[in-house]
């Protein structure tokens, strides 16, 4: 029952499909008996992360402290996802040296903002474009896309279920301590 833990980071653009391929990943992962935790906005923004707004300097202190509360779980044996847009470059480079580099996967969950707009499953977008809502990611200020992944996903061309089982096969053999 032994085997290595992980941070599975999971950036992209809202919509692009992030939490729905972490939640399946985590379903095959508890398939195999390994315990995980997903931290997503749901339970982070709403909680320790409540005093942060989506201007650039808050979402860098919003990764940072994910960054620390995923590195406490990896320690702790967890194989531990995180969804989170995590739009700058740096602020995942400081994933990386926070979480040690050897635990760390870069997953981009890589969706056109076409695609995401016409999704627009929160209707964040139309608002966005309608000015209600400012420092919307890919509309008003930029996505900054991972130049060499672990892991890439293109879902407007790779179903769910093909990305999950993807991901599961790259971090299968190095589970093992
Ligand atoms: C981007 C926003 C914004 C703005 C609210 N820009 O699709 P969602 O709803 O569930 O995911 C998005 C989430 C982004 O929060 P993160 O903590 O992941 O962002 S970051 O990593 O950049 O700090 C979206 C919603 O919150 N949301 N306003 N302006 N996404």
């Amino acid at each position: 029952n032994h085997h290595k833990s992980f941070l599975l980071w999971f950036t992209g653009l809202s919509g692009s499909g992030k939490s729905t391929i972490a939640n399946l990943v985590e379903q095959k992962l508890h398939q195999q008996g390994i315990k995980t935790y997903t931290l997503d906005g749901d339970n982070i923004r709403q909680g320790i992360n409540k005093d942060l707004t989506f201007a650039p300097e808050d979402r860098t202190e919003n990764i940072r402290r994910i960054a620390e509360v995923a590195h406490l779980m990896v320690d702790a044996g967890l194989v531990t996802l995180a969804a989170f847009v995590s739009p700058y470059k740096k602020d995942r480079e400081n994933i990386r040296s926070i979480v040690k580099d050897a635990n760390f996967v870069e997953i981009y969950v890589n969706t056109s903002v076409e695609e995401c707009e016409r999704r627009d499953v929160k209707g964040l977008y139309k608002k966005a474009r309608a000015g209600e809502i400012k420092n919307m990611t890919g509309i008003s200020v930029p996505y900054e896309a991972p130049e060499q992944p672990d892991v890439e996903i293109k879902t407007e061309e790779e179903s769910v279920a093909a990305a999950a089982q993807r991901i599961i096969e790259y971090i299968t053999p190095k589970l093992q301590l």
